[in-house]
Formats: structure tokens, C-alpha cells, sequence
């Protein structure tokens, strides 16, 4: 194990030459992947150089190395953070143990179950945003994207690493059907909701990015807890290339807030060519909901399990001082014949809404910084997240129907109302009105402002894309 990723075939830091029946299994799924990608990674761009940020070493100096590359080109490979030397399991029924190199039979299927899940989201987001390209607010914007999805490309290698090394022919077969599930296909559909969503506009991918990468990244850290110590360490490594991710979202929303509150001193935003503000709260309403419902049930005896068995932590553990939870409990809202009722349930089965919970405080900041943009703008119109229950389609809340601001209301109601929460068909065919390409070096289009610094020091008009 070294931090320093090697030139093979497969770049890798996890030594893959040493286990050459592991290797030769990869190498025959790696020209899959390579078919998958031309077919449904970013549409018509394959042939271009992107300045792209490749992993040369998995030390901080050595993940982030700039350079003009072809996307099928790029280095998708191997990557996990060194091994901790006497690492223990950080929670769970076996807190204190030394953590596992190998996966306890009793298990194998609930981890492999999360492994398939976690790894199938990577290459459902690729296929989502696969014909972003064509409508580019900017170049600068076109290459963040396909940095986004060359890293998705890359955790979807790590997560096939960990099926064939650890799942046997389980785990070989696993590896393929990641490849041939497709985002939103009636036959065939990606694992979760959000994944089979369509991404068909700028507005929507900043969106997904900011609140679905957002997903991502508490997921990924409640799994790089694990005490099966292989998994904690890619996800470790994920991390890393995850945060670029949000901030592209985070920005991407910012600078459309900023440039419909510009436009507001001069008259109607949509008439100006931008998004007005409450259509953006409407996609914010939509992507949001959608990605609150990829913590899975409030209550859920899959995250009891996971937990008890050392396999998914809560966010950064160590920040709590009790890692078994037998016997605590978590007040949360729930459904009591058909009321909402403040009640105490045992910690292990609420992990998934302690998460979620998390995860909320977090989506906050962000609009909170949104929120400051638009006052130094001189605006009062604030962003809002709305109620954890509105809009839901997993979990209790998603038998009945909320108001964003989480007052229930009839299905009648809901049908009268939802087009002014969520967006309707006249918000879609507005937005997408608005997506024409702006490939010309530091130009952008007229919907959103100009980013506040350009990549890797360089100015907003570099040429990130080259023609
Ligand atoms: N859609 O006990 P429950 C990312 C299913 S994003 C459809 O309530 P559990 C990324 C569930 O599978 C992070 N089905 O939930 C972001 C189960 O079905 P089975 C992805 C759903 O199991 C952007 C049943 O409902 N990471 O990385 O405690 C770009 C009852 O489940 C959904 C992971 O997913 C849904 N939303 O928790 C690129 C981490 N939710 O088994 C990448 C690994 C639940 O009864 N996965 N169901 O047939 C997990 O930790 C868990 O599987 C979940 C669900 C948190 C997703």
C-alpha cells in the first residue's frame, strides 16, 4: 500500500499487480466501463482536451494535478487512503475490535447491499447529465461539469474494487449490472429515486449537485466509519474529490440568485433573459425533497442493522461520546394514526433521520450564503428550505400530503397547489427556453453571473475547454 498511484493499466495505490486473478478480472471489466462511458458519459465531447484535475497520489499534494486531457483518457482507477495501523470499529456491537480486512459471512449481504447501492448512483448521475454539454452557460461551467462526471466515473471504480475483491462471484455479477442499469429506463431503472430523475437543464444539475452530491457526501462519510476497513478507506479517499462537487452547486445556485437579483433593479427578471427568484425556490423545492428521500426511512431496521454490525456509522462519530446507543433514543416527529406526534424512538432504528438531520443543518448554511448574496444585492426575497415532510416519497410522510411549510393538507389541496411549490410544465419549458450554448471564452450566458475566480488560479477566461 502506497500513496503514490501507479501508471498500470489500472491506476491504483492497492498494489492490483500483486493479485493478478484480481487484476485480470478488472482488466476485462475495465473496456465494459470504457463502452458504457463512450455511450453514456457526455455526449459529443469525447474527442476534446478538458482541463481536467487527475489523483497522481492520494496525499494532499498529490490528488489535485492539473492538465489538458481527453475524457475517455482519463485515469480511473484505484485509490484508497493509507491503512490506519491498529484502527479499531468506532461504534456498534463490536466497538473497541480491531476492524475488519475481510467481510464476517453474517454480513456479506447487507454490506453488499450497500456497496451496490452506494456504486450505482455514480454512473445514474453520468447518464443523467450526459447531454448538459450542448446548453453550457460557459466554458468554465462546461468543464466543471465534466469534472464532476470523470469523478463520478472514478467512485463508481471504487465501489466495482470492493465487489470484486470482497464479494466473490457475487460481487463479480454485481459489477456488471452497475453497467447495465440506466437512469430513468422503465425496464432496467436505477437503485434510488433521485437517480432516475431528469437532469434536463443547468438549473437542475446545479440544483442535484448542491443538494443530491450533498447526499453523497453524508452517506459517503457515515461509511467511511466502517469498521470493514477497506471500505472506510475509499470512501475516505471519495471524499476528498466530493467537496469540488457541492461547491460547483453551491456557486452554480448562487450565481443565478445573483444575476436574477441584478436584474430585478431593471425590471422583470424572465423578460431580461434570467430565472426569476420563485422559480428558483421551486427547483429548490423539487431537488431538495428529492435528495432528503435518499436517507431512507425515518424509522428503519436495515440502518439498526448496519450500525449494530459496524458497517455504517453516523456522521463524524468521533464528535459523539456514546457509540453503542443501546438504550438511548432520538426525538423526532412521527405519524401516530395519522397525527404528527413529537415522540422518543430508540437510536438505532432513527439513524437514518439523525443523518438526515445533519444533513439538513448543512443544506441551511448553503442557502443561508445564497440568502446573504441576494441581500448584498439589495434584495429581500430570502430562499427557504421547506419542511423535511413536504414533497416526500419515501418514508412516513410520504402517505400523506404537507404544505412546504409542513402543515398537512388534503390530497384536494395538494392538487390545487403543488404547481406554485413545484415546478410546472410552464417552468420547464421557460428554463429550458433559456439553455443556449456560450462556448466563447469568458462569456456566459444571460441567466447567470460570472464565477469569483476561475480553476486552479487561473483567470474566468481561460480556455478550459479547448474547440
Ligand atoms: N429510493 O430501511 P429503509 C451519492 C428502499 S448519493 C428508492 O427505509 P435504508 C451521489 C431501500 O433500498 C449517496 N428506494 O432504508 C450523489 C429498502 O429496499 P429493500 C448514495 C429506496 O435501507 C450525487 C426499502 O426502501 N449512498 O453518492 O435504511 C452524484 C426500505 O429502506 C430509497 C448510499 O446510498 C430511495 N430513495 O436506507 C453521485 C449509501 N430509500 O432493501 C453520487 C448506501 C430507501 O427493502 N445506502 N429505499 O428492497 C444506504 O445507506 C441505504 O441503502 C439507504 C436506504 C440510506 C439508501
Amino acid at each position: 500500500m502506497s500513496a503514490v498511484i501507479t501508471d498500470d493499466k489500472i491506476p491504483n495505490n492497492v498494489n492490483l499487480s500483486g493479485d493478478v486473478r484480481l487484476q485480470r478480472a478488472l482488466e476485462a471489466w475495465q473496456p465494459k466501463f470504457i463502452d458504457w462511458w463512450k455511450e453514456m458519459g457526455p455526449s459529443g465531447w469525447m474527442e476534446r482536451d478538458i482541463y481536467l484535475r487527475t489523483a497522481v497520489s492520494v496525499e494532499t499534494d498529490g490528488w489535485a494535478h492539473f492538465d489538458y486531457v481527453k475524457m475517455p483518457d482519463y485515469r480511473w482507477g484505484i485509490f484508497l487512503e493509507p491503512k490506519q495501523e491498529g484502527r479499531v470499529h468506532g461504534f456498534g456491537d463490536f466497538q473497541g475490535q480491531p476492524v475488519w480486512d475481510e467481510i464476517p459471512g453474517e454480513f456479506r449481504n447487507n454490506l453488499r447491499r450497500l456497496v451496490v447501492t452506494q456504486g450505482d448512483t455514480e454512473p445514474a448521475s453520468v447518464e443523467q447529465q450526459r447531454l448538459l454539454g450542448a446548453t453550457a452557460p460557459s466554458l468554465y461551467d462546461l468543464r466543471n461539469l465534466f469534472q464532476v462526471n470523470v469523478e463520478e466515473g472514478r467512485h463508481l471504480w471504487a465501489m466495482v474494487y470492493l465487489l470484486h475483491t470482497y464479494f466473490g462471484r457475487d460481487g463479480r455479477e454485481e459489477a456488471e449490472e452497475l453497467l447495465q442499469r440506466r437512469s430513468g429506463d422503465a425496464d432496467k431503472p436505477r437503485i434510488l429515486g433521485a437517480f432516475n430523475e431528469p437532469t434536463s437543464h443547468w438549473l437542475s444539475f446545479f440544483m442535484f449537485t448542491m443538494f443530491t452530491d450533498r447526499d453523497g457526501k453524508y452517506q459517503l462519510a457515515a461509511l467511511a466509519e466502517s469498521g470493514f476497513d477497506p471500505l472506510a478507506r475509499t470512501c475516505r479517499f471519495m471524499l476528498t474529490e466530493e467537496a469540488h462537487h457541492m461547491f460547483v452547486g453551491e456557486s452554480g445556485v448562487q450565481r443565478i440568485c445573483k444575476r436574477a437579483a441584478e436584474l430585478m433593479k431593471t425590471g422583470d427578471v424572465r423578460a431580461q433573459g434570467g430565472i426569476d427568484l420563485p422559480t428558483i425556490q421551486k427547483y429548490l423545492n423539487l431537488w431538495y425533497t428529492l435528495s432528503l428521500d435518499l436517507f431512507g426511512g425515518e424509522v428503519s431496521s436495515n440502518a439498526a442493522d448496519a450500525f449494530a454490525a459496524g458497517l455504517k456509522g453516523r456522521y463524524k462519530e468521533d464528535r459523539y461520546d456514546e457509540h453503542k446507543l443501546i438504550g438511548s433514543t432520538f426525538a423526532m416527529d412521527v405519524l401516530r394514526d395519522g397525527k404528527v406526534v413529537h415522540e422518543d424512538v430508540p437510536m438505532r432504528t432513527a439513524l437514518n433521520e439523525v443523518l438526515r438531520t445533519e444533513y439538513i443543518k448543512d443544506c441551511q448554511r448553503g442557502v443561508d450564503r445564497w440568502n446573504k448574496t441576494l441581500k448584498d444585492e439589495g434584495c429581500d426575497f430570502q430562499m427557504k428550505l421547506p419542511s423535511h415532510k413536504f414533497h416526500r416519497q419515501i418514508g412516513m410522510w410520504s402517505t400523506l400530503k404537507f404544505s412546504p411549510d409542513g402543515q398537512m393538507i388534503t390530497a384536494d389541496e395538494w392538487a390545487k397547489r403543488s404547481g406554485e411549490w413545484l415546478p410546472n410544465e410552464a417552468d420547464e419549458t421557460f428554463v429550458k427556453s433559456l439553455m443556449h450554448a456560450v462556448y466563447e471564452p469568458g462569456k456566459m450566458a444571460s441567466w447567470i453571473a460570472p464565477p469569483a475566480k476561475g480553476i486552479n488560479g487561473l483567470p474566468e477566461k481561460f480556455e478550459y475547454v479547448r474547440p
